[in-house]
């Protein structure tokens, strides 16, 4: 149990010694970190035409991507589509249906051994998608070629498309593709039948969980900040940034840190939020960091801290004699972070549920952090272990 009043001394602490000027540009340094580190995932969907890659593309990520146009042509049978604020380019192939389907995918595998050669791994391709539709209940050569070639250089899913009856496809798939990681059954979009009968949506969760497995492991951030169909899967890389920043605050802490360099723990926490942030995809700007950061620390409303320093400081802090030239305990750093992590996904993973997976806009994010922060507080004590 900790006491989330506890995490204004901090912050305040943090803010007092740094002038504004020095935080807004903390906060932009921070911010840009936060997106460098995301990096961008690259993911190549292949397969014949018609088998329903737009259409898939247009319910797994962002910002109706396939929507957007053509995309940047890179071979004559792969466009390359990227969108501004989305951290991923989708590589969109087509033409296995042809008869020179051997020069497409010597050409496509030019292309994919020329980005491995380029030193900034933001530029490879992390995963590829093979997408076969149910109806057709084929698996061709070209698609046994291809997924051999591009086993060589990347992890592969199968993806059977528009699915209806699996009747053991499914099972021939995997035997005539071996090298796939897994193959997997979706249905994009909702299928209306005669007679009323609904085939709703399938598969989509299943395939971006499977794909956030077999990318590495750092290109998990940009995944998750890309796709719309698992809030899940948002969650859990969410965490462990949480993770890393409560061991980042413990070791600040574990000194034990003299009062006065409280301020380490608040870049460490502007930092998490950054990320968080960036990992759910949220739109990025120091003004919402800042604003967000201030939530947190109660700075807009300066009753939190003024309320937690005259009355609370002695309260929550045994011994506050010491605490004067004193300390503040790696376990409490850790837990303060690790709780206003939390508190945080739990809004956003609330948001995105609320809006099918589209992100929610700042006001929103700040309004409902505010709520949650301010309810946290109000019951005094709030448990970490609850929020799982
Ligand atoms: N019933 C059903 N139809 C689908 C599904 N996915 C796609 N379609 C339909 O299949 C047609 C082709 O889909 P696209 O997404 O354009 O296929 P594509 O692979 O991008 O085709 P090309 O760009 O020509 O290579 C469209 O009419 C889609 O609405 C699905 O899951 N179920
Ligand atoms: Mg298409």
């Amino acid at each position: 149990m900790i006491d989330l009043q506890s995490t204004n001394i901090l912050f305040f602490m943090g803010y007092q010694m740094t002038n504004p000027e020095d935080i807004a540009g903390l906060t932009k340094k921070l911010l840009e970190e936060a997106i460098r580190e995301r990096g961008q995932v690259n993911v190549l969907i292949a397969g014949r035409t018609g088998v329903g890659k737009s259409t898939l593309i247009n319910e797994i990520f962002q910002g109706k991507l396939a929507e957007t146009g053509q995309g940047r042509p890179v071979t004559q049978t792969t466009r390359k589509i990227t969108k501004e604020g989305i951290p991923l380019a989708i590589w969109d192939t087509r033409g296995l249906e042809m008869d020179a389907f051997k020069q497409t995918i010597t050409e496509l595998e030019r292309l994919v051994i020329s980005l491995s050669h380029e030193t900034d791994h933001n530029q490879h391709i992390h995963v590829a998608w093979l997408c076969i539709h149910e109806d057709g209940r084929r698996v061709e050569d070209a698609e046994i070629e291809l997924h051999k070639t591009l086993s060589k250089h990347m992890p592969v899913i199968g993806v059977i498309t528009k699915s209806r009856a699996d009747q053991g496809f499914r099972a021939e798939v995997q035997r005539l593709l071996p090298e796939t990681r897994n193959v997997v059954r979706v249905r994009a979009i909702t299928e209306t039948l005669d007679e009323g009968y609904i085939l709703p949506s399938m598969g989509l969760i299943e395939l971006v969980e499977l794909t956030a497995e077999v990318i590495p492991d750092s290109f998990r951030r940009a995944f998750a900040a890309a796709q719309k169909a698992s809030v899940q899967q948002k969650k859990n890389v969410a965490r462990r940034v949480v993770v890393g920043a409560a061991t980042a605050a413990a070791a600040a802490g574990a000194s034990p840190i003299p009062f006065s360099d409280a301020v380490i723990l608040a870049p460490i926490q502007i930092s998490m939020f950054a990320s968080i942030s960036a990992t759910f995809g949220l739109e990025l700007s120091t003004a919402f960091l800042s604003t967000l950061t201030a939530a947190a620390t109660g700075a807009t409303g300066a009753t939190f801290v003024g309320r937690t320093i005259v009355s609370n400081i002695f309260k929550f802090f045994p011994g506050v004699g010491t605490l004067a030239g004193g300390v503040i305990s790696a376990s409490t750093a850790a837990t303060i972070t690790t709780t206003l992590g939390e508190l945080y996904i739990a809004t956003l993973v609330a948001l995105f549920a609320n809006s099918g997976g589209e992100p929610p806009s700042s006001e929103e994010v700040v309004r409902e952090f505010k709520e949650r922060l301010s309810n946290a507080m109000r019951h005094t004590a709030f448990s970490t272990s609850n929020s799982n």
